[in-house]
């Protein structure tokens, strides 16, 4: 907390570090009331940086307890102490710094640094939380040898972690005892980490494919060491997949992965000592949904695959922290659709990306993949950085060729080890192995905002040429007024009556294999490509499989979207067409509701949802994906850009599509849901996944529809027996239900379910979820609660953070109560989460997008920038959200 308003960070004012560090001695001491950390730093001056600067460590929240050079003990005029920085004027060029400090993790609520999570001790460091362990050189281009030891009592802390690989662990005769680590891979301090608690294992080991073995253990409370075999499967899946794909190796002879329950986000990947929100580890088919199956392998494989695209090499600094997560990002979905089903991973994936990323960069905290400035790089955490970083990367795939990708990543790799790099070097790399130019690609990563692709198709039969127009724009963006034009790979087909038909350009060698998929490079504002012996009028299926993080438009007919649902080959743009139809009744919708007219929904996309539902040869993962109407966030984001989002309306018009739905296929919903039925055993793949995925979809549009189907969803929620099933029961009842009846269901979940917290997070977030106005009582009422605690996150996330970003009926009420509520939560969580506190806020900084409730929602952000002690993460998103 700072009392000065706290200033902004330029990317363009990178200096390389003054001084480097060789060799980090750590020596902790862990008590209930304190901690005691010993620092021993082996610095040498970096002979680059002339002037004879001062050297500067960076420090917060630390008591000084003593310091030294060289074993030689500095009094206070050797130094300048403030609360951020330790300045020492007359250093050697080579010297030891020995410090000693005192910290309370008791007290640390914050979550960032050195922390109690229930009885254990925990860190969490990046980006800069190491400053609040020791003083330091807290930037990602110091990387230093660390070698720690750990000092704690012996009972009530048995497992002693740190980094690297094990040296000792010795009892030191007064029920206390002490471990020694060694990581022998120089790192940043972002990358330590330090774990100390009454822990139990799962264990297991690996042989790379250079034949060396690494012992694996995934660390829990004992209660919960029947919840980690999916995560220790989708650990060595991991590690093979990287060997395969990116032939890259494990390095260490140990890898470690801790669950804490009070974790700011997923996890973090900390060199050989992975700590993960427990919610990202633990799974059993009685307490985990499918999707919560499939996110604990994606965590995990994120995390183990940046021990190449992030810890072997690292970012020189925090604004190239897409380098590491966009790339990590691209790694893991690639992963995780060779796992499963790809193009459902890949529906989802554009679903996230349209949901989050695409607001993101419409509103007041759109910034670059490489961002040019922040005030608190934790508010940078983002879906631009995560998400569009790992498009970018997919375009760069996508333009490359697979071959010449992996050439690329294969110098990126062996160029860089040990080192502290810059997305251009990332695109160099790229650029060098592959001889394709990038240039204008590289626009990518500083230009904000989300490009528009507008296509325009013109048939000529006489000619026999379809001629496609492409144009792209790309609105401004905070500091970022006029934009160029960028590289857009736009994979497409053209679906004639009988397939796709032959893709010849004018400009092809008429000696070459003619296909009927392929990506056009679209580089200018504007072009067109006239595609030849076209014999029928086509439906051009454009952007296969998202081949670029843009919005498309085209003027599609709904016969052609009825087209490319029933016929084309792409999976991704079957799904795409379907979503544009229900885009299409739901605006249509809109209008009536709006005009005080009666709804009618036009019957082809009634008949469409029908073809889905009644051919059992369609991947039925698919079919759910594609009856699954558009969410109501992404409906406003849309409306605000044609002049304004009425939540309400917006509301009406899609419950009256998914309504139409319901009574004009009850009987084929009702087969459906029967057809799908399984007595396998549970297991999360993705034929199972899919099966459940449709059948749950089926049951919630019966239960919509009437008694018959809400009896149906109560006879689910008694007999299920995973908890897939038993949750979209509850949830069925609960949105459609609302009665008695319901109310019992929840309330017998809790009984059931009260000594699971996971399984308790899903409660409150169903609860926070039923889309009617009185919700915002239901919530205030769980704030009590033993179930709810304002200190956990994963609890904060479910119930106010499900409240405020899933629940648009009552969190834009009428009178403001929704706004109130969270500006509250976000004023309590201030001084005790900075970091939870600025993400939760983030649904009141899209006022601009609202029509009648802008107003009322902005007026409680500028009550909240009053605020005395305002955190500089708050401080900044208030201040962007109100700017100009
Ligand atoms: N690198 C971490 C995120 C750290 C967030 C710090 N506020 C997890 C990940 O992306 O793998
Ligand atoms: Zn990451």
């Amino acid at each position: 907390m700072r009392d000065a308003q706290p200033g902004a960070i330029y990317l363009r004012d990178y200096q390389p570090p003054a001084f480097f560090i060789e060799r980090t001695e750590l020596a902790f001491d862990l008590h209930e009331d304190h901690a005691l950390v010993s620092a021993c730093l082996h610095i040498r001056r970096n002979p680059a940086v002339t002037g004879g600067k001062p050297l500067e460590l960076q420090g917060q929240q630390l008591e000084l307890l003593s310091l030294a050079i060289d074993d030689r003990a500095l009094s206070p005029d050797d130094y300048e102490l403030d609360d951020a920085c330790l300045r020492i004027r007359q250093v050697p060029d080579t010297f030891r710094l020995q410090s000693q400090c005192r910290i309370q993790p008791q007290n640390n609520t914050a979550l960032e640094g050195l922390y109690k999570s229930r009885n254990m001790f925990c860190t969490q460091c990046e980006a800069e939380g190491f400053r609040k362990i020791t003083w330091y050189l807290d930037r990602p281009d110091v990387m230093a040898v660390f070698d720690v030891t750990v000092e704690a009592d012996a009972t009530r802390y048995p497992v002693l972690l740190s980094n690297g690989n094990p040296l000792s662990l010795r009892a030191l005769g007064n029920g206390r005892h002490r471990a020694h680590w060694h990581d022998p891979f120089p790192k940043p301090a972002y990358l330590f980490a330090l774990v100390a608690g009454d822990l139990r294992s799962v264990d297991d080991r690996f042989v790379t494919a250079s034949g060396r073995e690494v012992s694996l253990h995934i660390y829990v409370e004992e209660k919960d060491l029947d919840k980690c075999d999916h995560a220790l499967l989708s650990l060595k899946e991991s590690m093979r997949w990287d060997e395969t794909v990116y032939g890259r190796e494990y390095d260490l002879d140990i890898f470690n992965i801790v669950a804490v329950d009070d974790f700011n986000m997923g996890a973090m990947e900390n060199k050989g000592l992975n700590i993960f929100n427990s919610s990202c580890v633990l799974c059993s088919p009685e307490v985990t949904t499918d999707s919560e199956f499939q996110r604990v392998q994606a965590i995990v494989a994120h995390e183990y695959f940046h021990n190449w695209s992030g810890n072997r090499v690292t970012c020189r600094d925090w604004f190239q922290l897409s380098l590491k997560e966009g790339f990590t990002v691209f790694r893991d979905a690639t992963f995780s659709a060779d796992m499963g089903s790809p193009t459902v991973k890949r529906v989802a994936e554009v679903n996230d990306l349209r949901n989050t990323q695409f607001a993101e960069d419409a509103g007041p905290l759109a910034h670059p993949v490489r961002p040019e400035s922040f005030i608190e790089i934790s508010n940078f955490y983002t879906a631009t950085i995560y998400e569009k970083g790992a498009e970018v990367v997919r375009m760069i795939h996508t333009l490359l060729g697979a071959q010449r990708f992996r050439a690329g990543s294969d110098l990126y790799f062996q160029r860089h080890d040990g080192q502290a790099v810059t997305c251009e070097d990332f695109v160099r790399a790229m650029e060098d192995a592959s001889g394709v130019d990038l240039q204008q690609f590289r626009l990518w990563y500083s230009q904000a905002g989300t490009p528009v692709l507008s296509a325009a198709g013109a048939y000529d039969p006489v000619a026999q040429q379809f001629h496609l127009t492409l144009r792209q724009s790309c609105p401004p963006t905070p500091g970022q007024p006029v934009k160029l034009p960028m590289v857009i790979p736009v994979a497409l087909g053209l679906l004639g009556s009988a397939g796709n038909l032959p893709l010849r350009l004018a400009t092809d060698d008429p000696a070459s294999a003619v296909q009927t998929h392929r990506v056009l490079v679209l580089n200018q504002p504007e072009q067109t490509f006239v595609f030849e012996q076209v014999s029928e009028a086509p439906v051009p299926a454009l952007l296969r499989g998202f081949s670029a993080p843009v919005r498309l438009e085209y003027a599609y007919s709904s016969d052609d979207l009825r087209a490319l649902m029933k016929r084309e080959a792409d999976g991704f743009v079957r799904w795409d067409a379907a979503q544009q139809y229900a885009l299409r009744v739901i605006a249509q919708a809109q209008a009536a509701y709006t005009a005080g007219d009666a709804i009618d929904v036009e019957s082809g996309y009634l008949e469409a949802c029908g073809q889905l539902l009644h051919d059992p040869a369609l991947d039925p993962a698919l079919v759910a994906e594609m009856m699954t109407l558009p969410g109501e966030t992404y409906l406003a984001d849309l409306a605000a850009e044609a002049g304004g989002a009425d939540v309400d309306a917006i509301h009406a018009a899609r419950q009256a599509v998914r309504l139409a739905i319901a009574t004009t296929h009850s009987e084929a919903l009702q087969a459906c849901y029967q057809r799908l039925q399984s007595t396998a055993p549970y297991a999360p793949d993705a034929a199972q996944t899919g099966a459940r995925r449709l059948r749950n979809l089926c049951l919630d549009y019966l239960a919509l529809g009437g008694p018959g189907g809400l009896a149906l969803a109560a006879t689910q929620f008694r007999e299920a027996t995973n908890m897939t099933d038993r949750l979209a029961a509850l949830q069925s009842l609960a949105f459609h239900g609302r009665d008695d009846h319901s109310d019992a269901a929840l309330q017998q979940f809790y009984r059931d379910w009260e000594h699971e917290p996971l399984v308790v997070n899903k409660w409150l977030q169903l609860q926070a979820l039923v889309p009617v106005p009185d919700t915002l009582e239901r919530v205030q009422g769980l704030l009590p609660h033993p179930a709810f605690d304002l200190h956990n996150p994963n609890k904060v996330r479910a119930l106010i953070g499900g409240f405020a970003n899933g629940n648009p009926v009552a969190f834009h009420r009428a009178d403001g109560a929704g706004y109130r509520l969270l500006a509250d939560k976000v004023t309590q969580l201030n001084a005790l989460n900075p970091q939870l506190a600025a993400r939760i806020l983030e649904p009141l900084t899209r006022w601009r997008k609202y029509r009648s409730r802008g107003e009322q929602m902005r007026a409680v952000l500028v009550e909240l920038s009053a605020l005395p002690g305002l955190s500089p993460d708050v401080f900044e998103v208030l201040q962007k959200s109100l700017g100009d």
